[in-house]
């Protein structure tokens, strides 16, 4: 028998395929039409994604990347004593890479909805630093009692960059923030990116890339629910759609169908009329009052806040 265990550990705690079918059949069922911004990032869309932080339009990730390479001394300063970095959604691993060289971490361990995509580049951090412990798993980035079974034992530090926060709802961000802070406990502390209220036409910009990027990421949606639940979408007769929305402070991003037309997905027919959306994501964007009030809402602390010299996105240390 074969008892060798593959180093480092990979869990795998991903949505069921049923889970999928009930998601996809509810949200395009409602009025008006919507789908999770977790649906889009299968192994495609996490790629697109990837190249979407690259782009010149989208000013989180570079700047967020900065703030972090120029501070991270200084955050890891204020995070203090060993800890066992935690981060969920971490897709590439890149940002984690900046703070590991600076920060006394025993163990790190990222999750991702895309465990392939997680678990490689788990590989690539378990190579690059030997004495680090390393563990990643495929699960979504709410699941925090599932993480609480695999996590080494030590003092916990979620890190959340991206702005993913921004992807929740108010009340689900409440919630998240409200979780994180009972995972990490008393003596941990949560660091997270935040992108921050500015011009709508910086915006508008950074959603609607000149290359398509950005519409190829939302349209690839529709390709994966061809794949995966057996669809029947004409990818051509929908179109990408997003915008600022100023009075929610959120950008919007939609799935718009040109014309009438009838769609079979998972066994089920849905109809759209022209011009008719299916909602696909929301990306609030708050000022750092705004998130300082959210954090103290879910019972954290403001440690320190470190922005860049625009003010385009801002970095959070919180404790419990
Ligand atoms: C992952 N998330 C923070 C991105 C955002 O900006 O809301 C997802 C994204 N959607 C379109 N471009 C990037």
């Amino acid at each position: 028998m074969n008892t060798a265990v593959s180093y480092p550990r990979f869990f795998d705690a991903g949505p069921e395929p049923m889970h999928l079918r009930e998601e996809v059949v509810g949200g395009l069922a409602r009025r008006p039409k919507r789908l999770s911004p977790k649906l889009l990032y299968d192994a495609r869309g996490s790629a697109l994604f990837d190249i979407i932080c690259e782009l010149p339009e989208y000013y989180p990730t570079r700047t967020e990347t900065a703030i972090l390479r120029d501070n991270a001394r200084g955050i890891a300063g204020l995070i203090g004593e060993e800890c066992v970095l935690i981060e969920p959604g971490a897709g590439s691993c890149h940002k984690a890479e900046l703070l590991l060289c600076h920060l006394p971490a025993a163990a790190y361990v990222p999750t991702d909805i895309c465990g392939d995509h997680v678990r490689e580049a788990a590989q690539r951090l378990a190579t690059r630093f030997p004495r680090l412990e390393v563990a990643s798993a495929c699960a979504d980035f709410s699941q925090f009692e599932v993480l609480s079974s695999f996590v080494p034992p030590g003092r916990r530090v979620v890190f959340f960059p991206g702005s993913t926060i921004g992807n929740f709802e108010p009340h689900e961000a409440k919630r998240f923030l409200v979780n994180a802070a009972g995972f990490v406990g008393p003596d941990g502390g949560l660091l997270i990116g935040v992108d921050l209220k500015k011009e709508p036409e910086r915006l508008d910009a950074a959603y609607n890339d000149i290359r398509g990027i950005t519409a190829e990421f939302n349209l690839n949606l529709l390709t994966r629910l061809n794949r995966e639940l057996q669809g029947d979408f004409h990818v051509n007769r929908f179109h990408h759609q997003a915008f600022y929305d100023t009075d929610k402070g959120r950008v919007e991003m939609h799935l718009r169908s040109e014309a009438a037309q009838e769609v079979s997905v998972a066994g089920l027919r849905f109809r759209f009329l022209p011009g008719e959306t299916i909602h696909t994501e929301n990306s609030y964007k708050y000022t750092i009052q705004e998130f300082h009030r959210l954090a103290a809402n879910a019972g954290f602390v403001p440690g320190g806040v470190w922005t860049d010299r625009e003010r385009l996105f801002s970095v959070h240390y919180l404790t419990p």
